[in-house]
This record gives C-alpha cells, sequence and structure tokens, in this order.
C-alpha cells in the first residue's frame, strides 16, 4: 500500500517514519511513503502558500493553486488513490474506518492543512474529510500520520510474524477492550502478576482474560458493550449454550455486581 502526503513540512513526515515498526515496513517494501510540497509548484518569488482570509479574520489560508496542483501531480502518481484532507470537520476516525482502508488495499493520498485551514475550493479535489477527534491542532500532518500508522498495522507482516492487528484492542472478534498484559518479573515492588496466568491452565486462562476484557469495557467504555454480551450476563442466551458458558457468564455477573459495574 503507498500512503502520498501533500505537506508544506515533507521533514515532518520523513522524521516520524524513520523509527521502530513503520521503518521496517517500508524497509521490507510492505508499504511506500513519499511527499509532495505545494510550495514546491508556487510560480512568484516569494514562494507563497498561504493568504489573509476575505472577509478579513485572524490567520492565513492556504491558497488553492500550490495546494490543487499538488494535489494533481499526486493524483498522476497514484491515480487509484483515495484522496484524503485532515481536518477537525471531518468525520471522526474509528477503528472501524481505519479497517475499512486497509482492507480496500486502496493507495492514500493525505492532504495537509496548515495555518488556519484550506480555501474552501481544494474540497473538490478531495473525496472525503477526516478528523482523528474533537480538537485543534496547528496542522494536518500529525493526523494524517496517525491514519496511516493505523492502517498500516493491518497490513500482512508489518507487526511481525506472531502477532496481528485483528487481536487487540477495539479489533478484537468481540469488540471490546484489551485484557491487563504481565511479563517478568512476578513481583514488581510488591505488585504480583496474577495466580492464574502463570499455572499454565490454557482453559482457566481464556476464561480469566475473557472476564478481565469484559470488566476493564464496562468500567471504561461501557458504550461499547455489545446488547447480546449485556443479555448472555443477565442470562438470557438467544440460543442452545454449554453449561460451562452459562456458568462462566454467571460467574462474571457475579464479579461485576460485586465491583460496581453491572446496574447503574
Ligand atoms: C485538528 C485536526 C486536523 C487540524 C483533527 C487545517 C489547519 C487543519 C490546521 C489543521 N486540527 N487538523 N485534522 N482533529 N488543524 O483531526
Amino acid at each position: 500500500m503507498r500512503f502520498l502526503f501533500v505537506t508544506l513540512f515533507p521533514e515532518q513526515i520523513e522524521q516520524a517514519v524513520s523509527h521502530s515498526i513503520i521503518k521496517r515496513a517500508i524497509a521490507n517494501g510492505l508499504i511506500q511513503v513519499s511527499c509532495i510540497n505545494p510550495r514546491d509548484f508556487t510560480t512568484d518569488r516569494h514562494h507563497t502558500v498561504d493568504d489573509t482570509p476575505f472577509g478579513g479574520g485572524v490567520g492565513m489560508v492556504l491558497k488553492p493553486e500550490p495546494l490543487v496542483t499538488a494535489i494533481r501531480k499526486a493524483k498522476e502518481q497514484l491515480p487509484e488513490a483515495r484522496v484524503i484532507a485532515l481536518c477537525p470537520g471531518g468525520r471522526t476516525l474509528k477503528q472501524e474506518i481505519v479497517e475499512e482502508y486497509a482492507h480496500s488495499g486502496q493507495d492514500i493520498i493525505f492532504v495537509c492543512g496548515h495555518y488556519e485551514g484550506f480555501d474552501e475550493r481544494i474540497f473538490n479535489w478531495v473525496d472525503e474529510k477526516l478528523s482523528i477527534g474533537d480538537y485543534v491542532l496547528t496542522g494536518g500532518e500529525l493526523p494524517a500520520l496517525i491514519v496511516m500508522d493505523a492502517v498500516a498495522r493491518f497490513i500482512p507482516g508489518v507487526l511481525g510474524k506472531l502477532t496481528s492487528a485483528e487481536e487487540d484492542s477495539f479489533s478484537a472478534a468481540d469488540g471490546l477492550l484489551e485484557y491487563p498484559q504481565y511479563t517478568r518479573p512476578v513481583d514488581f515492588e510488591g505488585l504480583v502478576v496474577p495466580e492464574v496466568l502463570r499455572n499454565g491452565n490454557h482453559a482457566h486462562i481464556a476464561a480469566w482474560r475473557k472476564k478481565q476484557s469484559v470488566k476493564a469495557t464496562y468500567r471504561l467504555r461501557p458504550e461499547l458493550i455489545p446488547p447480546e454480551l449485556e443479555q448472555a450476563i443477565l442470562g438470557h442466551f438467544p440460543g442452545k449454550v454449554s453449561k460451562t458458558e452459562k456458568r462462566f457468564y454467571a460467574e462474571l455477573r457475579q464479579e461485576l455486581e460485586e465491583e460496581g459495574l453491572l446496574h447503574g
């Protein structure tokens, strides 16, 4: 998959992709990253990319000519790409959107703004507007890098052989938060790794992890609990379920009630 950033600050992109997992993904040819700088398409002596807003107001607005010339150049290089402008007013990024981009396999052109924003007319050259959350930043580069990072994790081989993005928080098949993880030492300053993780009973470990996922989700993001799961916890099952499963949900209900997580 190829990612092309239309940006006035290509060094910020190049720096960000020169570390760790993304660096390795590029080296292994799993993703390609490039930049086009609208400043390279200015025609005046001062290489002007911004100007004052019509109607008055503070700050500067990105002029349409260099930006649209840069987007056209980007589309010549990646004719099939989806063109995404990063802006606070766009659709809010969610894991669902990340997976949609990843599974489409379509290349992405990110259009990054700066200053007070874009001349409105540039959106005629853009397929969609995307925001990473409800806050304002100084530029679209960090949001674009976040989108690329989140998408790249789904490309086979990017995370390495033994791990997969599909298993992480927000991507687990059950839509719950991740269970807690521990590594050595067993005792860190009196904080001890739960016994169940150390005794090697894989069925017990799986049940413990599932419970921890459900509890963490009730505690931190109750709106993410799937209604069918809540029903099962309350003892209502749509079809046939084993005794083991019934016992599992009964125990889970008991623990959620004891921890004050179930009602209210
Ligand atoms: C926030 C976001 C974003 C900005 C976001 C154009 C000038 C927009 C600066 C840019 N702030 N871009 N994509 N929440 N600021 O995604």
